[in-house]
């Protein structure tokens, strides 16, 4: 299962003024000193030192000045022996030094191969090795904390103290069965274990219900534009991304497909959504557009709900959570604007704005709007565990199922050996998240092909 070659690859992205070559595995030290040139072999560096030198070619001429570091075993991030050149970083150089490493022994990594070593050698679990991609994807505040709040396990501990609950339980039903001979011998009177259950199926839900959050704050909170045609949508989706993304046009039925830009505002991640313009027609291309719209709307966390005064809004049913910004555009034309479609709720309570995309004006006040709506959805849940992976997800959503079946058992006497069989099922989907059982090769292949290569 675990391979024990030397691994090197490029470990920083392009651009930037220096370039870092990782190698780890049991020849790294020895294989460095074949092409670093430096004052003493680097089989003689201690661990965590840092280290002046030449990268030589085969014909004696220098590729690069270096600083090279060496990390012992098993202090080191994968837990193997590793060494990395901080170069120039020239692609040229990165590439060319990557090459001679090969050539004296190494294998090119694949991604996230240096990670999936760290977590075979328990520098950390499952849960933590994968917020270390979450870590580098993190762009903004909120992902952020959440993905270090992962890579230092406080998520782990919290998903290890939910395992250790049900752990707990199923020891106490595997102690009935141990003595089930003893017909009438009942350790744990079943109302307390279906309490118990109970309390760790509420839980497992509360968690599991976190992850439409969490992948709001990972990808960005979506907000869908829905209006008639024409009333400015795609206008509206240029100015709050600041780029023409959306095609603008006074021909109606423009936007067909929907077009989505994300950009932060404030710290938070909002990914618009543009939609074609909601009306009747025949053309069937443009009905495929007005229903993705409809869709588009229906998945959206925030819908901004267009008119220009001279239309009506579209008659739109939120769905329940779901926040409704009615917004009149184009406020730099419109002089009166024809509030009459709008509840006395609405009038009073500022979720109704004016806005002109064209001129910028408005633009702030929707801006602080969407702002408000994004802080109040995260401030409850500061201190919470979230949910942002999907395989977590889909592992807590396995994991109740099997919990409600072991609560049905209970409730309707099944014998026990069937209730503790689905209460392991559903301990193994807990622990898979943090992969505290064996996970098979192709489910750990799949977690780390979604990484860069030299992480
Ligand atoms: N005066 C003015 N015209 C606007 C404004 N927003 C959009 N328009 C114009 O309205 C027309 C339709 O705009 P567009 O964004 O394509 O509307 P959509 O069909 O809802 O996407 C275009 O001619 C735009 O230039 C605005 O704020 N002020
Ligand atoms: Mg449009």
């Amino acid at each position: 299962m675990f391979e024990h070659d030397t691994i090197c690859a490029v470990a920083t992205a392009s651009g930037g003024a220096i370039g870092i070559v990782r190698v780890s595995g049991p020849s790294a030290i020895s294989i460095a000193d074949v092409v670093f040139k430096g004052r003493n072999p680097l089989a003689s560096a201690k661990s965590h030192t840092l280290h002046f030198g030449h990268i030589l070619k085969d014909d004696g001429s220098i590729l690069d000045e270096v600083l090279v570091s060496v990390f012992r075993s098993p202090k080191s991030y994968t837990g193997e022996d590793s060494v990395e050149f901080s170069c120039h970083a020239s692609g040229y150089i990165l590439q060319e030094l990557c090459t001679m490493l090969i050539s004296q022994g190494c294998r090119a990594a694949k991604p996230g191969e240096f990670t999936q070593r760290a977590f075979l050698n328990h520098r950390f679990d499952l849960a933590q090795a994968e917020a270390v991609a979450d870590v580098i994807a993190a762009d903004n505040a909120a992902s952020h904390r959440l993905a270090m709040q992962q890579m230092r396990g406080t998520y782990s501990s919290e998903l290890k103290k939910l395992r250790d609950r049900l752990i707990k339980l199923a020891s106490l039903l595997e102690l009935e069965l141990d003595f089930s001979d003893h017909e009438d011998l009942e350790f744990v009177n079943r109302e307390e274990l279906m309490k118990q259950c109970n309390c760790l199926r509420q839980e497992i839900t509360r968690l599991a219900n976190s992850f439409s959050l969490g992948n709001a704050i990972k990808k960005g909170i979506s907000v869908a534009i829905i209006g008639a045609p024409n009333v400015g949508k795609s206008t509206l989706l240029n100015a709050l991304v600041h780029e023409n993304r959306a095609i603008v046009s006074d021909i109606q039925g423009t936007t067909r497909d929907t077009i989505d830009a994300s950009v932060n505002i404030d710290s938070h991640t909002f990914r618009f959504i543009d939609t074609a313009g909601i009306r009747h027609t025949n053309d069937v291309i443009e009905q495929m557009g007005i229903e993705r719209s409809i869709m588009a709307a229906n998945q959206a966390q925030i819908i901004l709900l267009l008119s220009d005064g001279n239309m009506d809004f579209p008659v739109y049913n939120a769905v329940e959570g779901q926040n409704v910004l009615k917004i009149f555009t184009k406020s730099d034309i419109t002089t009166s604007f024809n509030t009459k479609h709008l509840r006395p709720s609405e009038q009073e309570d500022c979720r109704c704005l004016f806005v002109s995309a064209l001129k910028g004006t408005g633009m702030n006040a929707l801006e602080r709007t969407l702002v408000e709506i994004a802080d109040s959805f995260f401030a409850s849940t500061s201190s919470d565990i979230i949910v942002t992976n999907l395989r977590h997800y889909q592992a807590l959503v396995h994991a109740n199922e099997s919990l409600h079946r072991v609560f049905q058992g209970l409730h309707q006497g099944v014998p026990n050996e069937f209730v503790a069989q689905d209460l392991r099922e559903c301990l193994s989907f807990v622990s898979d998240i943090i992969g505290g059982s064996i996970l098979p090769d192709d489910i750990l292949g799949s977690i780390f092909s979604t990484f860069c290569i030299g992480k």
